[in-house]
This record gives structure tokens, sequence and C-alpha cells, in this order.
């Protein structure tokens, strides 16, 4: 299991009074917080080999290149890739999606084809797919989620067809917490020709995952809310089919050789970094992972379990609570939404920061999904290495005390 107490050592910000009490940080899903090597990671780059890769043979030069480059080796073994060259920094998730829709997707769909879609999905990878649909006159469809917000296999089985050509799915819901049977569609999806994108900006920072064990096509996801700074996304795609995706972008870096008229692209996965990519994040990326690493991620999710257990059980005992998502820890993240009877999620917020406690509030960028369950948001609190029991019990104090002032207002 993980050292809490010494993890938080690591972490400056958790120093931090807010609003006169200590930080109670339960809003990683939005963005984690950074140990304090990811920050000297950034502060080394640039007071001692800040220099642009890929170009000339000066010393620093070459430090950065090896450095930039060794990431990718990180990742690879990260996600149990078989090859970096399968790997390609973005700037977040949302770009990978973005990549992948508008080159491989414009590629591969034509009218009447098929896009599916959990209705989990956040806008980053549902907007994309839309936009796509809707130039090429495909079709968006959506499976099922059962009460407790569990994806139906079984309507997965029932609607990819031949038609179908993309599988766009989230491995872990950042409303919901849900976490996606993603291998087994990824068995359906093949047998019908289909390939899957996944999307693992809530899943790679919380649990082991192997790109191998899914068997995905590609698999995107953020450092950011995994300990290593903002700027930095990740697209993982199997060789064979990023060989014949053609680049989003042109220019700097993703070239072998430039005529007047003509061009003969870089390899995979240069072809997809055009321009001077941000060096020093991706750097420090790789420091994010090395602590990532350090802990285990199966420690990782035997913590996050533990304190989703405690947190089922804390909130159960909150009245008029409503709990989003499945109640069984072995199907879910440690993210919590949940709204309390007749008060706005947005003053829940606002109380709960008074005492010094970070939770988000709103749709979550997953307005469909708010349209279903048909409420307009709700508050959320997330979990990470550094989250405490003790921290969720000084949530489920200042519920209460939103639950009284917010219901003594009301009554007024
Ligand atoms: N996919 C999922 C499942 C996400 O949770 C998010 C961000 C994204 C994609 C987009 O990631 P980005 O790094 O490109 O922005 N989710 C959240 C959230 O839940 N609260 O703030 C951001």
């Amino acid at each position: 299991m993980l050292d809490v107490a010494r993890v938080r050592k690591d972490f400056p910000i958790l120093d931090r009074i807010v609003n006169g009490r200590p930080l109670v940080y339960l809003d990683s899903a939005a963005t984690s917080q950074k140990p304090q090597c990811v920050i000297d990671s950034i502060t080394d780059y640039y007071s001692r080999y800040n220099s642009n890769i890929h170009r000339g043979i000066h010393s620093l030069g070459e430090e950065a290149t090896a450095a930039y480059e060794g990431v990718r080796e990180k990742v690879c073994n990260f996600i149990k890739a078989t090859s970096a060259r399968e790997v390609i920094f973005t700037r977040n998730t949302t770009e990978a999606v973005n990549l992948v829709a508008s080159t491989y997707g414009r590629q591969h769909i034509l009218a009447g084809d098929e896009i599916l879609l959990t209705p989990l999905e956040h806008h980053s990878n549902l907007i994309p797919w839309q936009t796509l649909a809707k130039e090429r006159d495909a079709k968006l469809v959506y499976c099922d989620v059962t009460e407790d917000g569990k994806v139906d296999v079984e309507s997965v089985k029932r609607l990819i067809n031949s038609r179908t050509r993309i599988v766009a799915v989230t491995l872990t819901s950042n409303v919901l917490g849900t976490i996606v049977p993603v291998a087994e569609i990824c068995t359906i999806a093949h047998a019908s020709g289909a390939v899957v994108f996944v999307d693992g900006a809530q899943a790679v920072p919380h649990l082991p995952v192997s790109v191998q064990d899914l068997q995905c096509d590609f698999l995107a996801f953020s450092m950011h809310k995994m300990l290593g700074p903002t700027g930095v996304g990740i697209l993982w795609g199997k060789a064979e089919i990023l060989e014949e995706m053609p680049p989003q972008m042109y220019g700097g870096n993703m070239i072998n050789s430039v005529w007047r008229d003509r061009v003969i692209l870089n390899q995979v996965p240069w072809r997809f970094e055009a321009g001077t990519p941000n060096i020093a994040d991706v750097i420090a990326s790789g420091v994010a992972l090395d602590y990532l690493q350090a802990l285990g991620m199966n420690n990782v999710r035997a913590h996050e379990k533990q304190l989703s257990q405690y947190a089922l059980a804390q909130f159960s005992k909150i009245p008029g609570i409503k709990l989003y998502g499945p109640s069984t820890v072995e199907d879910r993240a440690g993210v919590f939404s949940f709204n309390l009877s007749g008060v706005h999620p947005h003053d829940v917020g606002q109380i709960v920061n008074e005492e010094g406690i970070a939770i988000r509030v709103g749709h979550h960028c997953c307005q469909p999904l708010m349209r279903d369950l048909d409420i307009s948001g709700t508050a959320r609190a997330s979990f990470y290495v550094y989250t405490t029991e003790e921290e969720i019990d000084l949530l489920i104090g200042a519920l209460d005390k939103a639950r009284k002032v917010l219901g003594h207002v009301a009554c007024r």
C-alpha cells in the first residue's frame, strides 16, 4: 500500500492554507497536483540544458533530445506498448482525439458508416466524432448504460455491425467513475472490423493500463492528470495504423526531405509532431511517470479502491444525498458525483470551498450524460495518491453543514 503521509510531503501545494483552513484538494480528476521533483525538473531543464531538439549537434541539444526521446520510452513502458515509435506527444487528450478524428477518421469514415460511443463520453471524445459524422454523413450510435452507470456490453454487441468503423469509448467516466470493460468491447469491435479509440484520461493515471491487454487501437491521455505538467498529452496508436495515417499539421520537424514542390514526410511518430514541441514539460512528464512507477500502479489502484470503499460508506450517511455511478468499488474509480436534495451543486461547491475544500461542480463537460440523468450538474469529489480518509471526513462534515445552512435558507 502507499505510504500516503510520505507521499504528501512531496507535494508542496498541500501545505497551503485556503480560507483559513489547510487545503483539501478533491479535484484531481480536473488536474492533479505536482510533486516537487516534477516542478524541479522544469527549472532544471531551463537552467541547465534548454535548447531545441532534433537539430544540430551541440551538447545541450543532444541532452535535450535524449531526455525528450527518453520520455517516449517511459510512456511506452508505462502502458506496456511494444514500441516507443507508437507514442505521439500532443498537448492533451483533446488534441489526441482531434488528431485521430481529423486524419484517420476522415480517411476511413464514409456516408452511412457508423461510429459507436458510450453515453459517458467527455465532450473531448464526443464532439470530434460528432463533427466528423456530420461532415461525412455518417451516423453516431450510442450504447446503453445501466441504472447504476455501467456500460451494457450486450447493447454494444447488438449495435456493432459491418458499418461500424470506429468505437470511441472512455476507460473511466469522469462523472460516474465507471470503469468500462474496454477489453471486452475491443474483442466485439474487432470481430466486426471496427477500430477502438480509448479515452484513457481518467484511467491511465489511476490503474495499471496495458494496451496489450486491452487490445485497443488508440489510447489517449493527459499528463497533467497524472502528476505531470499541463501541456502534454499522449496519443498511442498501433504502428500499422499510424504508418497509414496522414499528419494533421505540416511544418518543421515532421519532414524527411523537402523540394520546392513536394515533401517526403518523416517517419512515425515524428511525422505527427510538427514544430518545436513542449520540451520542458515532456521531460517533466517523464519524472511524473518515474514517480508513479516507483509508487506502483497496483498500489495506486489499491489506495483509491480503499478510499472509494470508505467514501461510499460515509456518503451514504448523509440524508438526502444522491450518489451517481456504480456502488461497488471493483467497477469504479475514485470519482464521486453527487447532489444534495434541493441544493444547487454550485452552492455546495461554494460552502465546501469556505472550508478550504476544492471540489468540482457543474456538467463536467458531459452535457449529454447530464441530460440523460435529467440534471443540470453535480458536485464531484475526486481522489488521488495524496488523498486521505481524513480529507473525506472533512468533506462529509462540510456537506452536512451545506445541507443544514442551505436547508435553513430554503425554509425561510
Ligand atoms: N476525457 C476525459 C474522460 C476527461 O475526464 C477529460 C478531462 C478529457 C478527456 C479532456 O482532457 P484534456 O486534458 O484534454 O482537457 N476532464 C476534466 C474533468 O473531469 N474536469 O476537468 C477536466
